[in-house]
C-alpha cells in the first residue's frame, strides 16, 4: 500500500472580517485542541506548527463600493500569502487553519507564488465565493474570494487599492466546485461564463461521490498534472453533522461523503496545500454541537494527509515475533 508521506506546515489564521460574525477567528485554536497535530503524527506525518498570525487592526476601514472591510481583508490575505509561501518554500504541506475562506486569496496566492506552473483548485463548500465586488449582495469578501483570483474574470474587477498587491493566478479551467447548493444567480451567471466545472449537490446526489471524485481528477488532470490547493469550507458538510458555521445550509454533503473526498484527494499524490475555514465555535448553540464540528473538521484533514478508514500502518511494521 502507498503511503504518501507528508510535511505538513500548520498556520493558523485567526481573521474574521471577511464576514460579519465573530467567533470564526477561534477556529485555529479549537482545532488545534482536538489533536490536530498529535493525530498527524500517529499516521506518519512530520509536523511543523508556524503558530497564528497576527493581523493588524485598521482603523477607519471604511467599505470601498460594497467590499467591506477592505483594509483589514486585504493586509491579513498579504500576510497569510506571505506565510503559506514561506511553509511552502521549507517544503511543507501548509494547511490553513482559518478564520473565514476571505483567506483563500492569500493561501491561494501565497501557495502560487512558491510553485512553478499553475496549480488547480479543489473549492469544497455549499457555497461558491465568486461574487464579484459588483456583483457582491452582502458585500462580505468570504463571498467573494475566487473573483479576486481567476485570470479570465478581472475585466470584470474593479479597482481596490488595498486589494492591489492581488494578481490573479488561476486559470478558469484548472477549478472544480464539489457541494454547492446556495449560489446567487450572479454566481451561477460567473461559473457558466467561465465554463467552471461544478458538481453541486444535484450531482452528488445523481453520480454518487466516488465517480465525481473520478471525474474530477480526469478533468484536473486532462492536460498537465498540476498540484492541488484544496479550499474546504466546512459548511460543505451537511449542518446536522457540522452546525458550528456561520452560514448553514441544508442538504450538505454526508460525513462519509465529505472524508472520501478527502482520501481520493490524499492518494493522487498530488496535493500540496490546504485550507480548512468557516469553523465558528460560538455558532454552536451546545457544547456538543461545537464539538461535532471541530471532530469532523479533525478528520477531513486527517483524511488529506494519509488516514485511511481501512486502516493504516508504518511502512517499516513488523510482526512482533513469538
Ligand atoms: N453568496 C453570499 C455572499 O456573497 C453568501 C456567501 C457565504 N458564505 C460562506 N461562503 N460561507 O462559503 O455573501
Ligand atoms: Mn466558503
Ligand atoms: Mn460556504
Amino acid at each position: 500500500f502507498k503511503r504518501d508521506h507528508h510535511s505538513v506546515g500548520i498556520i493558523g489564521a485567526p481573521f474574521s472580517k471577511g464576514q460579519p460574525r465573530g467567533g470564526v477567528e477561534k477556529g485555529p485554536n479549537v482545532i488545534r485542541s482536538a489533536g490536530l497535530a498529535d493525530k498527524l503524527k500517529a499516521q506518519g506525518c512530520s509536523v511543523k506548527d508556524y503558530g497564528n498570525l497576527c493581523f493588524e487592526e485598521v482603523p477607519g476601514d471604511e467599505p470601498v463600493g460594497r467590499v467591506k472591510r477592505p483594509g483589514a481583508v486585504g493586509s491579513a490575505n498579504q500576510r497569510l500569502a506571505h506565510a503559506v509561501y514561506t511553509a511552502k518554500t521549507e517544503g511543507h504541506t501548509p494547511l490553513m487553519l482559518g478564520g473565514d475562506h476571505s483567506l483563500a486569496i492569500g493561501s491561494i496566492h501565497g501557495h502560487a507564488a512558491a510553485i512553478p506552473g499553475d496549480l488547480s483548485v479543489v473549492w469544497v463548500d455549499a457555497h461558491a465565493d465568486i461574487n464579484t465586488p459588483l456583483t457582491t449582495p452582502t458585500g462580505n469578501v468570504h463571498g467573494q474570494s475566487m473573483s479576486y483570483l481567476i485570470r479570465e474574470l478581472q475585466s470584470k474587477i474593479p479597482v481596490i487599492p488595498q486589494f492591489s498587491w492581488i494578481k490573479p493566478c488561476v486559470s478558469a479551467k484548472d477549478i472544480v466546485y464539489i457541494g454547492l447548493r446556495d449560489v446567487d444567480p450572479e454566481e451561477h451567471y460567473i461559473l457558466k461564463y467561465l465554463g467552471i466545472k461544478v458538481f453541486s449537490m444535484t450531482e452528488v446526489d445523481g453520480l454518487g461521490i466516488a465517480r465525481v471524485m473520478e471525474e474530477t481528477c480526469d478533468y484536473l488532470f486532462s492536460h498537465v498534472k498540476k498540484p492541488i490547493h484544496l479550499s474546504y469550507d466546512i459548511d460543505a458538510i451537511d449542518p446536522s453533522l457540522t452546525p458550528a458555521t456561520g452560514t448553514p445550509a441544508v442538504g450538505g454533503l454526508t460525513y462519509r461523503e465529505g472524508v472520501y473526498i478527502t482520501e481520493h484527494i490524499c492518494q493522487t499524490g498530488l496535493l500540496s496545500a490546504v485550507d480548512l475555514v468557516e469553523v465558528n465555535p460560538q455558532q454552536g448553540t451546545t457544547e456538543a454541537q461545537v464539538q461535532s464540528t471541530v471532530d469532523i473538521a479533525v478528520d477531513v484533514l486527517l483524511g488529506c494527509f494519509g488516514r485511511r478508514r481501512a486502516g493504516n500502518h508504518p511502512a517499516d511494521y513488523c510482526l512482533p515475533e513469538p
